[in-house]
């Protein structure tokens, strides 16, 4: 399987975490480059079903090591409680890692993401709440806390007492919030520092070493190309880098480890979170990909807007991340319909626009042009072939991966992890 980088082709929730569950069983190492607890993916252990937001499903599997890379932000209550419910149910964590250099999350930070998406009314973003967007500002501000400050008590009581009483006038004075009590925050996070010292590293050094001694290593990504900070629909993006380059920076290494990156997309197309969205479908069919393919955020539990699938956005996918292939994702969702349509270009200002325009304004001006293919009308989910497939599917997937010039080398047709086609 050699390096692998998974990333998200559209605006998260594509399925990731089944597909990097899958490639998980071949991978020594498996990297969280970027994001934090905004990223949630659903597992079953031993028969209990619960979400995941920080700890890569890899920890599952006993001899897989799990690295939350220096890209990451970490919330100390959330791992910890996922630690904890992980040990509970007899899954160890001694193969997990937290780098050293990952910015922690602060209670200041979860206070400030919803006082100011409160504040900017009809302008929103539509943030999970997590603290993630005030906590990568602090990091790019340079007063950011990191994993490797909360293990040393004087240097953390000094840095904490400043940065408090800083973000006390922040809160005090714009948003009009009580004051944190410095000594409470750095209590909790002495606290906590206690607790995660035996997982911190050196990540950089840890994955250079696998890499040296040829390990498979995956990298994990969260959230998806459209929310990547640079290159997504700005403003309504996260804070962080999910295209595959950000796989090499939050991970610390060189792009030439890497050998393959796999993009993974859903056979339609959601969006949660405010931001423009073309193909959206506000009508019946919108509902019927919404409950047949149980819409709903893992972290927040908000319902998720659905459209057709978008081929410019793919196309885009492709060339942002150097996609080698994709993975389409919840291709059964699509069972029940008589047609399905693909957004193949935009009609932007009367004119046809085939590619991703980076200019928002212009985006959010974007109609779709369809194309429209047969449905197929019959239940694919026991599919475990291409063969299998109905014809009208097959064809779907064909010109998918013709719109988008790359290869289909997974096909998912439900949560199960043998319910998957690979194809050969
Ligand atoms: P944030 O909290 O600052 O990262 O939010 C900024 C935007 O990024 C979107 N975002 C996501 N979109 C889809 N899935 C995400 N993870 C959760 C999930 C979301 C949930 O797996 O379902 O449970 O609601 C995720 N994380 C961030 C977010 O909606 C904003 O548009
Ligand atoms: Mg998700």
């Amino acid at each position: 399987m050699a390096n692998v980088i998974v990333i998200g082709a559209q605006w998260g929730d594509e399925g990731k975490g089944k597909i990097t569950d899958l490639l998980s069983r071949s991978a020594d190492v498996v990297v969280r480059s970027q994001g934090g607890v905004n990223a949630g993916h659903t597992i079953v252990v031993r028969g209990q079903t619960f979400k995941l937001h920080l700890i890569p499903s890899g920890i599952l599997y006993p001899d897989t090591e799990c690295i939350i890379g220096s890209g990451t932000v970490i919330d100390p209550q959330v791992v910890l409680e996922e630690i904890d419910r992980l040990e509970a149910l007899g899954v160890s964590t001694s193969n997990l890692m937290i780098s050293q250099t990952a910015h922690v999350t602060m209670p200041y930070h979860r206070i400030i993401d919803k006082a100011s998406e409160e504040r900017r009314g009809d302008r929103k973003i539509g943030t999970t709440g997590r603290g993630i967007g005030p906590t990568y500002a602090d990091k790019s501000e340079r007063i950011g806390i990191r994993v490797i400050d909360l293990m040393d008590k004087d240097d953390l009581r000094q840095k904490l007492e400043w940065t408090i009483n800083y973000k006390n006038v922040i809160l005090e004075k714009l948003y009009n919030l009580p004051p944190l009590d410095p000594e409470a925050v750095i209590k909790e996070y002495i606290g906590y520092a206690e607790r995660l010292r035996p997982y911190a590293i050196d990540s950089s050094l840890k994955i250079y070493e696998a890499i040296e001694k040829r390990k498979n290593i995956l990298f994990e990504g969260a959230q998806g190309t459209l929310l990547d900070l640079d290159h997504g629909t700005y403003p309504y993006v996260t804070s962080s880098n999910p295209v595959a380059g950000g796989a090499c920076v939050g991970a610390g290494i060189g792009p030439t480890a890497i050998d393959r990156v796999i993009g993974v997309a859903k056979a339609y197309t959601t969006r949660v979170g405010e931001g423009p969205f073309p193909s959206e479908l506000n009508d019946e069919v919108g509902q019927l990909l919404c409950d047949r393919g149980a819409e709903f955020g893992t972290t927040t539990g908000r319902r998720r807007r659905c459209g057709w699938f978008d081929a410019v956005i793919g196309r885009y996918a492709v060339r942002i991340n150097g996609l080698d292939c994709l993975a389409i994702t919840k291709l059964d969702v699509l069972d029940a319909l008589d047609e399905i349509k693909v957004c193949v270009a935009y009609e932007l200002d009367g004119e046809t626009c085939h590619h991703f325009p980076s200019n928002a304004s212009q985006f959010a001006r974007c109609k779709p042009i369809y194309e429209t293919l047969p449905g197929w009308k019959q239940p694919t989910a026991h599919c475990r072939s291409l063969d299998d497939l109905p014809k009208q599917a097959l064809s779907y997937l064909k010109r998918l991966a013709e719109l988008m010039a790359v290869p289909i080398a997974i096909v998912s047709l439900g949560a199960s992890r043998d319910q998957t086609i690979i194809v050969e």
